[in-house]
């Protein structure tokens, strides 16, 4: 017998196409259209977040929960996280998604020690497989809450008491079990409290340390259980701590080339991390795609007028279809997908407030897709690019950089012609209006 939830009342939603005015139905994302070769789902991958959508209740460091959460109000905690699974599927059948991404901490409560905890979590593991056996939302990725039990105050991996490394390292063991029992295709660490306040109580070269071997650890088992899918690290360069050791793309490649990584894991970018980084979300993107190691998207926004984490829903399509016309040209998110790492408002207290915001930010990615599709069909970004560079294309000129000329020759032959290069413009602003009119 179907269970009632919050969403019950809710029909599933369905495109009907741009001229429709239903507020909640899908106006651009036709899940099975084509678009260069697959269809949009295959390429976007969605996913609802669980720890945004179904644990979270509208508190804020200035006042109580605003959202009516029902779940969160049993008595019993196993059975209010029995009906917020049912809550959490009754949502994706809503919203028709292909994806959902967890905490350990998002399903299951936690517990005083490890042992009570990891029962409390496999218990729960075991009722997400049988909700995803009457459902067709798979798992995206499954990751493990290290940030906010106060255990894992001063880090998880990082932490100067070695007892909280292996209270991590068996955390992750059974995350990445549970991710491998739900057919997930991604395991994702996201650093949490790994970084620090002070230097004044803070060994940065031994806690970076011990964060590279936590990390090789993961990726030793990830081969051991014959895990398929991809290991990923989401950079963030602040909040909650003022330093985080995972600060950005160029920081984390750094560091897996460090500890021997750069080819095992791959990176989960995140739209806002990116701006409290200093960085837009496509510069991460390219980034990440020209170093090999991008992975996976949590799409949200933060607000430029603030400092932290806002996680609101994407709405900017410009910036949403050139973060994507950049995976278009990586060659896409292969096992990856576009998770909403986003949550509503504090005063949207509707059930429905949280389907229309998924509603409203499905589409507005799918949009945002095709704008970045037909970019890069039309070809004349890529042709301008490539016009820029054609100096390069010469045998003189490629042999500077294979390796057939040194410092002595390169400069013999330009004082031999007595090079005198000519500035030619960037064309910055007719680039940018190029962009504009597929808008
Ligand atoms: C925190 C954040 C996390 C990760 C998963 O800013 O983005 O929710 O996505 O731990
Ligand atoms: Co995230």
């Amino acid at each position: 017998m179907a269970t009632t939830t919050l969403f019950s009342d809710l029909d599933t939603v369905r495109f009907a196409g741009p001229d429709s005015d239903d507020p909640l139905a899908y106006r651009y994302y036709d899940a099975d259209r084509m678009v260069l070769g697959r269809r949009l789902r295959d390429h976007l991958r969605f996913a609802v977040a669980y720890w945004h959508s179904l644990a979270m209740n509208g508190s804020d460091p200035f006042g109580a929960p605003t959202l009516h959460r029902p779940w969160m109000r049993n008595p019993d905690p196993m059975q209010g996280a029995r009906d917020k699974a049912d809550a959490a599927f009754d949502l994706f059948r809503v919203l028709d998604v292909p994806f959902y991404t967890f905490h350990d901490r998002d399903i299951a409560p936690d517990g005083d020690d490890l042992n009570t905890a990891l029962r409390n979590f496999r218990e729960m593991v075991d009722y997400l497989g049988l909700k995803m056996q009457g459902s067709s939302t798979k798992l995206l990725w499954g990751t493990a809450n290290l940030f906010s039990h106060p255990r894992f105050m001063a880090g998880a991996a990082t932490n100067p008491d070695p007892d909280v490394f292996a209270f991590s390292a068996a955390t992750v063991k059974h995350c990445m079990d549970a991710t491998l029992a739900l057919g997930g295709d991604n395991y994702v660490l996201w650093g949490g409290r790994e970084g620090y306040e002070t230097l004044l109580n803070t060994d940065l070269t031994r806690e970076i340390d011990q964060l590279g071997r936590f990390l090789s650890l993961v990726v030793e088992y990830k081969h051991r259980i014959g895990f398929g899918g991809q290991i990923l690290i989401e950079p963030k360069p602040k909040e909650p701590t003022a330093h985080q050791y995972d600060f950005d793309t160029a920081t984390v490649y750094g560091f897996l080339r460090r500890y021997g990584l750069e080819n095992e894991v791959k990176l989960n970018l995140e739209a806002n991390h990116a701006l409290l980084a200093g960085h837009s979300f496509e510069h991460e993107i390219a980034t990440a795609a020209s170093l090999g190691i991008l992975g996976s998207l949590d799409l949200n926004r933060g607000d430029p007028l603030l400092g932290w984490d806002t996680d609101q829903f994407p709405n900017s399509l410009q910036d949403t279809a050139m973060a994507l016309y950049h995976v278009i040209k990586a060659g896409g998110l292969g096992l990856g997908g576009c998770n909403f790492d986003a949550k509503i408002r504090r005063q949207s207290i509707d059930p429905a407030d949280l389907v229309h915001a998924h509603v409203g930010g499905i589409d507005h990615c799918a949009r945002a897709f095709l704008i970045a599709a037909h970019m890069v069909e039309d070809g004349r970004l890529e042709q301008a690019l490539k016009d820029r560079y054609a100096g390069w294309d010469t045998d003189a000129a490629r042999d500077m950089l294979s390796g057939g000329q040194t410092l002595e020759s390169i400069a013999a032959r330009a004082e031999e012609q007595n090079l005198s290069p000519q500035p030619r413009s960037g064309g910055q602003e007719r680039l940018e209006n190029l962009v504009g009119r597929f808008f």
